[in-house]
């Protein structure tokens, strides 16, 4: 079985979102959260950011978790030593290699990069730690320029090289090309993937980078991140859950919606309506052909079992596209026994009334209740 590592990046990427600020203490907390989810690597800005990270990035080494705690930094010399001051397992080293981040953010050339970063992996390997060298902007670089890159760090003793898509630009396909093209050319080291979602292909991305051969992709928690942010987690869960099983099976699933409401809950926003899994909405049921086969059997459609995440799934009535069966499944519900020709009048009576504005379960049921007892005192 091939191996499979996610790299969750919420206290580091996350915190590059315009809405977040995590205190130390909501740091701590979200960090032992992903560990009992099981993710294997949690990544932290770098100690020289601030001395409140620094402090958070010790707290959070002191807590033994399982997941391996990396600290995300540049080739900087004082940077690296700051880093290997502290407990972190492993350092994710990283340098622009777009022509548009050489131009406009640190003026290097190809072979300056080289020079400056090779020396540095050096030392985080002698000082015995876990060393990844990125690319930044990798889909805008030149090919033969990453590859001049990549040897020259691989030989240097990187344990896996990062290949981002630093602005959301790639297609699936071309992260397919590039992957497999690193893939096949560095079979002894890892391959990681982080996919912006400028354009709405993080998810795909990431995915189509696992298939071509990275074994570490990388998420924060509801995709938070500079910009629109990356690949989310429970986006990258969902997929591999459906394809992929047992590379998920030391997680611990349940963790997942308590963890997002916290982050969500940190960031005072609402968890989003279209989020995979976690989307308040997301094993909600609604139009009458649907809501009859879910009924019957979920799998018809649903892919992912709310129960394996805690959740439960919900069959919408209140609605002008509500049908016979969902209602009589909830006038059921509700203890009444009903014939099937008033499940049929009960049906085009909430229809009718949902032409002004669809029920929630709430109305629905006081509405269904009303109704019975009305016709109940014409029948007297
Ligand atoms: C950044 C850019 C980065 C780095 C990813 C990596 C990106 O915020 O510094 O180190 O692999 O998207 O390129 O997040
Ligand atoms: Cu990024």
């Amino acid at each position: 079985m091939r191996s499979l590592a996610i790299l969750d990046s919420t206290l580091r990427e996350g915190e590059q979102f315009i809405k977040t600020f995590f205190t130390l203490e909501q740091r701590v907390k979200i960090a032992r959260w992903l560990d009992r989810l099981g993710v294997t690597f949690i990544e932290l800005p770098s100690p020289v950011s601030s001395p409140e990270t620094r402090e958070a990035i010790q707290a959070i080494c002191a807590l033994g978790l399982r997941s391996h705690v990396v600290a995300h930094v540049r080739c900087v010399e004082a940077d690296v030593q700051a880093a290997l001051d502290t407990d972190v397992y492993g350092l994710n080293l990283f340098f622009g290699t777009s022509t548009e981040l050489r131009s406009y953010s640190h003026g290097r050339r190809i072979e300056q990069i080289v020079q400056q970063s090779v020396p540095l992996i050096q030392q985080v390997r002698a000082a015995g730690r876990y060393v990844r060298f990125s690319a930044e902007d990798a889909f805008r670089s030149d090919l033969v320029d990453l590859l001049t890159i990549f040897d020259a760090v691989v030989e240097a003793g990187v344990q896996r090289i990062g290949l981002p898509d630093t602005v959301g630009i790639a297609t699936p396909r071309q992260v397919d090309r590039l992957v497999s093209l690193a893939a096949a050319r560095y079979p002894n080291v890892s391959i990681e993937f982080h996919g912006h979602n400028d354009t709405g292909c993080a998810i795909a991305n990431t995915i189509a980078a696992f298939e071509a051969g990275a074994d570490c992709l990388d998420v924060t928690v509801m995709g938070i991140g500079e910009r629109n942010g990356i690949a989310s987690l429970s986006g990258i869960i969902s997929q591999l859950y459906i394809h992929y099983p047992d590379l998920l099976a030391h997680y611990d699933l349940t963790q997942l919606m308590e963890l997002e409401l916290y982050v969500a809950e940190c960031l005072n926003i609402n968890i989003p309506y279209n989020m995979p899994i976690t989307a308040p909405c997301a094993f909600t049921h609604r139009a009458g052909v649907h809501t009859k086969a879910v009924l019957n059997n979920p799998g018809a459609y649903e892919i992912l079992n709310p129960t394996d995440f805690g959740l439960v799934r919900h069959v919408d009535v209140g609605s002008r596209f509500t049908g016979r069966y969902a209602v009589g499944h909830r006038a059921v519900t509700l203890g009444l026994q009903l014939t099937s020709e008033e499940v049929a009048q009960l049906t085009r009576a909430i229809k009718e009334r949902a032409e002004h504005g669809s029920l929630n379960d709430e109305e629905v049921n006081t509405f269904i209740l009303a109704w019975y007892e009305e016709k109940g005192s014409l029948v007297w």
